[in-house]
């Protein structure tokens, strides 16, 4: 008689990797809010250091999976390492505002690849903050209008934030002449959308304050404003990799965690000198252009992107599981998150070990 057993795979442990503040954290938890209620997301300025597997059922729960969203910050390179050696697949989150950061998220993908004792790893893309993508497309007119008045009121008023630290202490800047750099008009930008889009804020706090535009959160408005930023001002022709580290090693804004570009640049020598933009060069028309050009994704970019990791896969082992640009505010969006990671499982049956340490082994070179 021949065996009749049969093998399903019913857990796997993924690990989910991206830039920060992409939306690692939310969709994991909304995911596994999903079978157990208690879990609750909770906005954050300051981004997630997790160490913990999070559980996703399926079927009511016959079937589960393991996720773990590593903070995505570049400090915690090294946890995200140390954690994907020994995951059995990957989830690249990308924000599908920001585009120009999805480099990085990659290369965070690539890094720990060769880590993995596994060729025929799976590995998936969720492109995050759709229902946002679309939001911005509709509002990009207003946004700019709402920075370029907000340039105008910071010629004559002071530019007034919050520091963030042990205590939340306001802080002024005045302007000293008509050529901004990179921190400063990353600020003015965050003060003229969060006046716009938000009403009752609570210095320090991202849970407080009444969100005015859909799935624009005060988290949300600081990376898009991190990114329209650094579309905004002129490179000094730093290495661009360096730059996108360095714009990912913290958030929320720069002046509200007492950073400089300085101080950063001692961990990113080659990023170069402080990008800068001229007031005369700004323009609502040229806002507009950058927030629809470069910073909201299309399905054309979503569709090179994955492309691009079917292209690495031969160097990296990687197999590519499938794609998703979702909202977690979605009921679909959610049930097409569930679903890739249902198609990862199964996929997670056909990686296969292998001994790449062994090659490589830099004890036994010693002796
Ligand atoms: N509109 C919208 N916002 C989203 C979506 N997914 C996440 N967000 C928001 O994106 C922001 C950042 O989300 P997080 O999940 O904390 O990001 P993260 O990737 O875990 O960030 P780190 O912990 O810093 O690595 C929060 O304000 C979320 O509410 C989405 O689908 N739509
Ligand atoms: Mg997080």
């Amino acid at each position: 008689m021949s065996d009749t057993r049969e093998e399903s795979i019913n857990a796997g442990r993924f690990l989910v990797v991206g830039t920060q503040a992409g939306g690692k954290t939310a969709l994991v938890t909304k995911l596994a809010a999903r079978t157990d209620q208690s879990m609750r997301y909770e906005e954050d300025f300051g981004g997630t250091i997790e160490t913990e597997y999070l559980r996703i059922s399926f079927d009511e729960g016959k079937f589960f999976s393991l996720l773990l969203p590593v903070g995505g910050q570049e400090k915690w390179q090294k946890l995200r390492e140390r954690f994907g050696s020994t995951a059995e697949g990957m989830i690249v989150i990308l924000d599908s505002c920001t585009k120009k950061f999805w480099v990085n998220s990659l290369s965070q993908a690539s890094s720990i690849s060769s880590f993995l004792p596994y060729d025929n790893y799976p590995i998936a893309a969720v492109i995050t903050k759709r229902d946002l993508n679309d939001v911005i497309r509709k509002e990009a007119e207003n946004f700019a209008q709402a920075i370029m008045e907000g340039l105008e009121q910071a010629k004559t008023a002071p530019i007034v934030y919050y520091s963030r630290g042990f205590r939340i202490t306001e802080r002024k800047i005045h302007l000293l002449s008509d050529v901004l750099p990179f921190t400063t008009l990353e600020q003015v930008i965050v003060n003229s959308l969060e006046s716009k889009y938000f009403s009752n804020l609570v210095p320090g706090n991202a849970q407080q304050g009444k969100v005015l535009l859909p799935g624009f959160s005060l988290v949300n408005c600081r990376i898009f404003s991190r990114a329209l930023t650094q579309e905004l001002c002129t490179s000094t022709g730093g290495d661009q990799m360096q730059v996108l580290s360095l714009l990912n090693d913290m958030r929320p804004s720069m002046l509200e965690l007492d950073t400089s570009w300085v101080d950063l640049l001692q961990k990113y020598p080659k990023a170069g000198a402080e990008p800068q933009v001229n007031m005369a060069e700004l323009s609502v028309d040229v806002i507009k252009k950058a927030i629809l050009n470069n910073l909201l994704a299309s399905e054309t970019d979503i569709n090179n992107f994955t492309s691009e990791l079917k292209t690495l896969s031969s160097k990296t082992g990687w197999k590519v599981s499938g794609h998703e640009h979702l909202s977690i505010f979605e009921e679909e969006g959610l049930e097409s998150g569930a679903a890739l990671i249902n198609q990862m499982m199964v996929d997670v049956k056909e990686s296969v070990r292998v001994d790449k340490f062994n090659l490589f082994n830099p004890i036994e070179e010693l002796f």
